[in-house]
């Protein structure tokens, strides 16, 4: 990629501006100069781009794809900039012309085209796969509407739509070219010749065009840009006739309109359906339709070919491959299926029963018959061939199709070669306990691959303090190296490095104190315990915990307003599921009790609650490098994995946390003594279902704490939330208390108190801090594609050498 001084920076950047909009830099609008900045930029690595994807076709080598419902990057200008070595010159030649990069920042929308977790996962690989020169791309759905902007109203969540594309979208680029049609609905027949080949014959439904979109994923400083691409839905012009009522437009456009907006508790609808099998098979056609470019016999496709389903939504990839195989291509079903399985492989990212994900067989039967059909014999063969080796329960409980469902992560498993999980306790629990009867069956293909972050994003570019400590520190080797991080910990005992951290993150909490201030008109103290709670709101992930604790802090303090314990800001961001009653409700609970807390003088503002409204990857990146306190404290054994805690311990943040997901990975990177760990275990969760001995009322009517804390959500101490409290309340004693909030409450508490405790030795507390930055490296998400890349997909990196002005040198 070419690279400028500032100097001709300066220069391109008036000339485009002149170009684009006729005008002087002094007249020009924050959005024409971001539009300028950003055509510059897909300018200078549209060559890469081209080039990228010549040398893996030159070299015929074998591509990923990652097939994912959900894409979240967040912003794209700083990490495109830093990706491409322009950000310092951009940044400082801005500033030159009078001009701040965060101002045009702030004109980017978020690009939120997913819930959560998930979908910020895709992103950091796409950064990762392209950072560490590996050839893959992501397949997705380009959603007319993202995830949901959140608002509160009466301390209600309230949902408004997110028009993200209304004023363009600078990094797509339309791809009418290779455009597809999908078949949708109608019915499929099937006729044999004397051969016994079945041909299938199509009746009524109807087609639609699926355009792509593709955006470059610039790799780090390494000339890389790979393909994510995107699916939108038009209707084809052969077809304009069938539509022309407003009814049968819409219910094509609706294909692509909305993103989903639930995280880990999928409703089986059947638009989601029909969204599913458009970019799956939008997706899997494009990829023949490139290797029938190559030339090469179809039985050699796995050798350049690998597809990712990202957790079951794009499970049909495997029955949409069989059919372009054996109806288009003539392969036979026994060829076609040992492809298929080499070809594809599975990655699930939950045991939450409700997200694993079964469809009706009349419902699949009309979005996608032919699919239905395959996923029928798929099934049919299964049975037979186990038939005799397994026992008939096991068969049972494994097949595909059961009680007139079709269950996904069984066609995911069955039809792939690989299945992982997302942390080491999570895929032993997929192996002991959720998948179990597969595992038996298919020992060979379960592994774990670890989540990872794109460390770039949380470090360099929302944490620049940070990140300036550590090159002053140890070197800049960190930024390409995450690894390196742990050089930090040579400095474990120097008051001089502890103090710059220490000065950097308060930077971070002023800067945060400001937002908060400006948009919530709270005032909150920088020196205060900076304690976050960041992700969905669920049941599972027990923000309900931690509002209980905040309670009794504060019934304590009413009670001896002099309570010797540090001042702490519990900050919260999270959205619910607009359908998710409960959750909702915890919403409202939190901001009255806030309003309630933050209002009484008489605590002397040792407490404050803010909950900020929108949680996106923008708050974020704000969020994250202010936080001193990271809460990750889910029942143990319902969070699949997590990543805002790797991020949040990056930052250096001490984790709170239960033995779920990766904090047991986090807790054996940086050793007992720095992070407080507490509640049950995930054994001791499952003894409770087996000998079913759990009986929450009992500890309300026995401890004295607990029952003072509960009573104030249906005794009028938090105003406002009559129906809420009393929800919430029976959820815990009425219903039993599903996620075991009551059972930790003491040894949460207990383990608040330590991290008080701690803080008050402020030099103890820099130095766990600062073992939790050395020891996040492992987290890198280039490693976890590393990983994948070796084991599942078999790709390498591209070796083409390129120089600075991006020509490929073999
Ligand atoms: C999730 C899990 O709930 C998270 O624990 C996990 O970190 C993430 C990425 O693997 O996947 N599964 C899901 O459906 N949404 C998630 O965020």
């Amino acid at each position: 990629m070419k690279k400028m001084n500032k100097k001709e920076f300066k220069q391109c950047f008036s000339r485009r501006l002149a170009e684009k909009f006729a005008m002087e830099v002094s007249d020009a609008s924050p959005s024409e100069l971001y539009q300028t900045l950003g055509s510059l930029m897909t300018s200078a690595y549209s060559q890469d781009w081209r080039q990228t994807w010549q040398d893996y076709r030159d070299a015929e080598q074998k591509q990923s794809y990652y097939f994912s419902i959900e894409f979240l990057p967040g912003k794209m200008l700083k990490s495109n900039l830093l990706n491409m070595g322009w950000l310092e010159t951009v940044e400082a030649g801005l500033l030159e012309l009078g001009i701040q990069l965060d101002d045009l920042a702030e004109i980017e929308p978020d690009m939120a085209l997913g819930n959560g977790g998930l979908g910020r996962l895709a992103s950091c690989f796409m950064d990762s796969i392209a950072s560490t020169g590996l050839p893959g791309n992501g397949n997705g759905i380009r959603y007319e509407y993202g995830l949901f902007k959140q608002r509160f109203v009466d301390n209600y969540q309230v949902e408004l739509p997110d028009e993200w594309l209304q004023k363009g979208n600078l990094w797509e680029v339309r791809k009418e070219s290779k455009a597809v049609n999908v078949r949708l609905g109608g019915n499929v027949y099937l006729s044999s010749d004397e051969m016994g080949n079945l041909t299938p014959h199509y009746q009524d439904g109807m087609v639609v065009r699926a355009v792509p979109y593709d955006t470059g994923m610039v790799g780090y400083q390494n000339n890389i840009v790979n393909t994510m691409r995107l699916w939108s839905v038009e209707i084809p012009a052969e077809e304009e006739g069938n539509y022309r009522s407003v009814e049968a437009r819409r219910t094509v456009e609706d294909l692509t309109s909305v993103l989903y907006p639930d995280d880990s508790n999928e409703a089986g609808r059947r638009l989601r359906l029909s969204q599913e099998y458009f970019f799956v098979s939008a997706g899997v056609q494009s990829i023949l339709r490139y290797y029938k470019e190559l030339k090469q016999p179809i039985d050699k496709i796995s050798q350049y070919v690998a597809i990712h389903i990202n957790d079951t939504h794009p499970a049909m990839c495997v029955a949409e491959f069989m059919r372009l195989l054996i109806d288009e291509e003539n392969v036979s079903w026994e060829r076609a299926w040992n492809l298929t399985q080499k070809v594809m492989s599975y990655t699930n990212h939950t045991i939450m029963a409700e997200a694993l994900e079964k469809w009706s067989i009349p419902m699949m039967k009309s979005v996608c018959p032919r699919i239905y059909q395959i996923i029928e014999e798929i099934d049919r063969r299964f049975v037979a061939e186990m038939t005799g080796v397994q026992s008939f329960d096991l068969i049972q409980r494994t097949r595909i199709i059961q009680n007139d469902q079709v269950h996904m992560a069984h066609l995911a498993i069955i039809g792939s070669h690989s299945t992982n999980g997302v942390a080491k306790l999570h895929s032993d629990l997929l192996k002991s306990v959720v998948l179990h009867d597969f595992y038996e069956l298919y020992p060979a293909r379960f592994n774990n691959k670890t989540n990872g972050i794109a460390m770039r994003r949380w470090t360099q570019l929302a944490n620049p303090s940070m990140s300036k400590v550590l090159d002053e520190t140890i070197g800049k080797t960190w930024r390409k190296t995450p690894g390196d991080l742990r050089l930090l910990l040579n400095y474990e005992n120097d008051d001089q490095v502890l103090n710059n951290l220490a000065a950097a993150k308060l930077t971070n909490k002023k800067r945060l104190a400001a937002y908060i201030q400006e948009n919530c008109g709270v005032e909150v103290n920088p020196h205060a315990i900076f304690d976050v709670q960041i992700k969905r709101l669920h049941a599972y992930k027990r923000q309900l915990l931690n509002l209980l604790h905040i309670i009794k802090l504060y019934l304590e303090l009413k009670e001896n307003p002099d309570l010797p314990i540090e001042p702490r800001v519990f900050i919260f961001g999270a959205k619910a599921a607009p359908s998710y009653h409960y959750a909702k409700s915890i919403i409202k609970v939190i901001n009255e009790t806030a309003s309630l807390i933050n209002n009484d003088d008489s605590i002397h503002n040792k407490l404050k609650i803010v909950f900020l409204e929108n949680y996106n990857v923008s708050l974020a990146e704000r969020i994250i490098p202010a936080a001193d306190v990271s809460e990750q404290i889910s029942l143990a054994s319902k969070e699949a994995s997590g990543t805002s805690n790797m991020k949040l311990m990056l930052n250096g943040a001490v984790t709170i946390a239960t033995l779920d997901g990766a904090n047991v990975e986090i807790r054996d990177a940086v050793g007992d003594d720095n992070i407080a760990i507490f509640g049950l275990t995930e054994e001791e969760v499952y003894q409770y279902y087996e000998n079913k001995t759990y009986h929450a009322a009992a500890i309300y009517e026995q401890d004295n704490v607990v029952r003072r804390v509960i009573d104030t959500l249906i005794d009028g101490t938090i105003p406002n939330i009559h129906s809420e409290g009393q929800e919430i309340f029976d959820s815990l004693i009425k219903y039993n208390d599903e996620y075991f909030v009551l059972r930790d409450f003491e040894a949460y508490c207990i383990a608040q108190m330590s991290i008080d405790k701690a803080y008050k030795y402020q030099r103890r507390w820099l130095q766990i801090s600062l073992r939790n930055i050395a020891n996040a490296g492992r987290f890198s998400s280039d490693h976890t594609v590393q990983r994948y890349a070796e084991d599942i997909w078999q790709i390498e990196p591209v070796f083409a050498h390129k120089d600075d002005r991006g020509v490929t040198k073999h």
